[in-house]
Formats: structure tokens, sequence, C-alpha cells
């Protein structure tokens, strides 16, 4: 069995709402289970600032899918959800990323393991580190040092959602 990291984040069409769906796409996939969410955030736009503020959280997973499985299960979510893929960095409805697969790491045309910009967002490191405040990266580096020395940018937890 595979262990997995996902981040989920949603800036459109009711991102909330966006992201309750997904969250029930991951407990009903039957190749998907052991799903746990971290908590649920209000963030400030990383890159152009003129979109919406978005929604992220993330989700540790267990499957018996390879990586590229399981990025071709998330794309298939997100485009149930409406994604269109269109300006690089643009507000989205519904984005999942692979941000760890095991201890893998992956370079391949369509999968980039852990993900690259991990480092630099903390929309990203926070809600890894409510699933698992001790993890590592491939690399050896600490969650808890990332998040030290990720730049600062907006987010505040929504305590009245949970996934
Ligand atoms: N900014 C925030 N706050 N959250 C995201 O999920 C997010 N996703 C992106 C870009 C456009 C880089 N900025 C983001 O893809």
């Amino acid at each position: 069995m595979n262990i997995a990291y996902i981040g989920m984040g949603s800036n459109l069409e009711s991102p909330v709402e966006q992201m309750k769906s997904a969250s029930e796409a991951l407990l009903a996939h039957p190749k998907i289970t052991g799903v746990e969410f971290s908590k649920v955030y209000n963030t400030t736009p990383v890159g152009p600032q003129n979109q919406p503020d978005y929604v992220n959280a993330a989700a540790k997973i267990e499957t018996e899918l390879s990586a590229v499985e399981l990025l071709d299960a998330l794309q298939a979510i997100e485009n149930t959800h409406g994604r269109v893929r269109t300006i690089r960095w643009g507000a989205r409805t519904l984005d999942l990323d692979i941000l760890l697969y095991n201890q893998d790491t992956i370079h391949t045309d369509r999968l980039i393991v852990p993900h690259k910009e991990l480092p630099n967002r903390n929309f990203v490191l926070i809600p890894l580190s409510d699933l698992c405040p001790t993890l590592t990266l491939p690399n050896g580096q600490s969650l808890a040092k990332l998040i030290a020395n990720c730049p600062e940018n907006g987010i505040s937890e929504i305590s009245d959602v949970t996934l």
C-alpha cells in the first residue's frame, strides 16, 4: 500500500462547496482508502493578485494506485468539477496536486513529486502539518523547518468548515 498527500485548492464557483465535493469524490473512490483531511483555510492568492482568495486543504490517502494512476484519478475529479486549464497561475474551480507519494522522488513529463513549489507555499505546508507535523521530505528536510523558512502569505483557518 502507498501513502500519498494531496493538496486541494479552489477559488471559483463556491470554493468551500468545491472542496467538500472533491473530498466526497476522494472518499468514494474505490481504490483510495484511509482518507484523512486537514483543517480548511482561507488563503491569499500566491501569484497574480487579481483573483479571488483561495480555500486550501490537504488530504492523506492510502492507495494501490501508482503515482501516475493517482494523477489520472485526481485529474478526472478535477475535470468533473469544471476545471478548465487556462492561464498559468490563474483562478481555478478545483486543483488537486500530488504533494508526496511515499518517500518517492519522481521526475517525469507529467509529474514532479515532491511538488516543486512545496517549500514556498504555506497554504500547502500548514495543512500538511495538520496531517503529520513530523513529516519529512525525501531530501530529509523537515516540515517544521520548511514552515519556518516559508515566505509569509495570508492564511486563516475556516473553523466552521470540515471536510
Ligand atoms: N494561491 C493560493 N493561496 N492557493 C492556491 O491553491 C494557489 N494555487 C495556485 C496559484 C495560482 C499559484 N496560487 C495559489 O496554483
